[in-house]
């Protein structure tokens, strides 16, 4: 786990999305990413607009919402970069690809919902091995922002066939691309060989329940951050499901924040 501050990884990590993040998270002081699995875009830009100044990063599934054609998506993916630069946070499409090379390089660039264009960061599962990464890569080449792409590799859910020796392996998959594989999906922090900052965003997090009855696991941000070594806390339900989102959002920042003074002062 790094005991490096979020300040000084800012400066050094490989990734220029990298870089981005974690000066967002030093500059505001909050490793919070908030989950926005809502099936109203209103409901989800509303949100953002009051928890904004508490959120590093807005995480989406953009096939939840039911649009009623290619403009509403292009109106909406505007509307969500104007608050990500107003606020100063990232934008995040959870869209865990998990395709051959080919097939993912025209799901991220094409399609409705044109990904790279509005996305500064999303996912792929490593199962299809390393020309998942390539096909990415030249997509986010050719869009010329920057792009950054975390692997899965250990899930929050009960039973998930990640962790141990598949964490492992993917680990050894992104080593193949340091300038564009910023991180990890996983439960727990990737120790660094020489020159690697692999940032770490959990997913499972709730501060008032266990689980959700298909399968979803939560720890505490003390646990996730201070233990385990994570560097971003993902919050969904426990923050848009609260009856106060933007008080909750505040103590899930809090807590974050403080789970990583106490980790960086140990
Ligand atoms: O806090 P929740 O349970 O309401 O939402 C968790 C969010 C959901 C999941 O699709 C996502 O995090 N997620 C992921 C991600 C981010 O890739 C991986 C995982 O292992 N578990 C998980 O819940 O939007």
């Amino acid at each position: 786990m790094s005991a490096l501050t979020y300040s000084s990884r800012a400066t050094t990590h490989p990734t220029e999305v990298g870089r981005n993040l974690l000066s967002i998270i030093a500059e505001k002081q909050t490793n919070l990413c908030v989950s926005l699995d809502l099936a109203d875009t209103e409901k989800i830009l509303s949100l953002l607009d009051t928890l904004g100044p508490l959120i590093c990063c807005a995480k989406t599934h953009v096939d939840i919402l039911p649009f009623s054609g290619p403009d509403a998506i292009s109106a909406f993916t505007d509307r969500l970069a104007a608050l990500a630069k107003q606020h100063n946070f990232l934008i995040f499409e959870d869209r865990k690809f998990a395709d051959i090379g080919s097939t993912v390089k025209a799901q991220y660039g094409g399609g409705v919902y044109k990904i790279a264009q509005w996305s500064h960061i999303t996912n792929a599962h490593s199962v299809p091995g390393p020309g998942i990464i390539a096909g990415l890569k030249e997509v986010a080449q050719e869009v010329g922002q920057p792009r950054g792409l975390l692997m899965l590799g250990e899930m929050s859910s009960k039973g998930n066939l990640g962790g141990g020796e598949y964490l492992q392996k993917t680990l050894e998959m992104a080593r193949g691309d340091k300038e564009f594989v910023m991180g990890f999906i996983a439960q727990c922090a990737i120790p660094p060989q020489d020159g690697e900052d692999w940032i770490v965003m959990t997913p499972g997090v709730n501060l008032g329940s266990k689980g959700d009855g298909l399968g979803q696991q939560y720890n505490t941000p003390d646990l996730v951050v201070r233990e385990k070594g994570c560097d971003v806390i993902i919050v969904g339900r426990g923050i848009i499901g609260a009856a106060d989102p933007k008080a909750t959002a505040e103590e899930y920042r809090k807590a974050g924040w403080e789970a990583y003074e106490k980790r960086i002062a140990a």
